[in-house]
């Protein structure tokens, strides 16, 4: 599946809605690729899309959901990700200080600038948002 983007710094999320019957969602566990990729503007990126079925499944002989698919809002410098920038994000970029793409610390979470090196720079920007929650 093709999925082109909506904007710069956002995210694509896919999600399971509407099971039927509802029980089903019990059983069956949908999960796709490229979770929490950043995609950017006229971007297209192949996903995979996969449907597990639990062995423990009984008396469901069909079923049907939906998939939604919505926009979400990428901050960088929340670089777990978790929707606040606090001290875990701090101590992320802290273990790739100084690193760069050939050093065993790297982490590509952390460069912020894109300029291929952990510094200042990167922490710069993360103390700019230190303390914002997303929702
Ligand atoms: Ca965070
Ligand atoms: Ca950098």
């Amino acid at each position: 599946m093709l999925l082109q983007t909506l904007q710069a710094n956002h995210t694509l999320i896919l999600k399971p809605a509407n099971w039927n019957p509802p029980n089903a969602s019990n059983h069956l566990q949908f999960s796709w690729t490229c979770v929490n990729n950043k995609i950017g503007t006229n971007e297209t990126v192949q996903v995979k899309q996969s449907l597990q079925v639990s062995s423990s499944i009984v008396g469901i002989s069909s079923f049907s959901f939906d998939i939604i698919f919505e926009q979400g809002v990428y901050f960088p410098w929340d670089l777990n990700q978790d929707g606040v920038v606090d001290v875990r994000d701090l101590f992320i970029l802290a273990k790739a200080f100084g690193s760069t793409p050939q050093t065993p610390n790297w982490d590509p979470r952390a460069d912020l600038n894109a300029d291929s090196i952990i510094d200042i720079k990167d922490k710069y920007i993360v103390a700019l948002h230190y303390g914002e929650k997303y929702t």
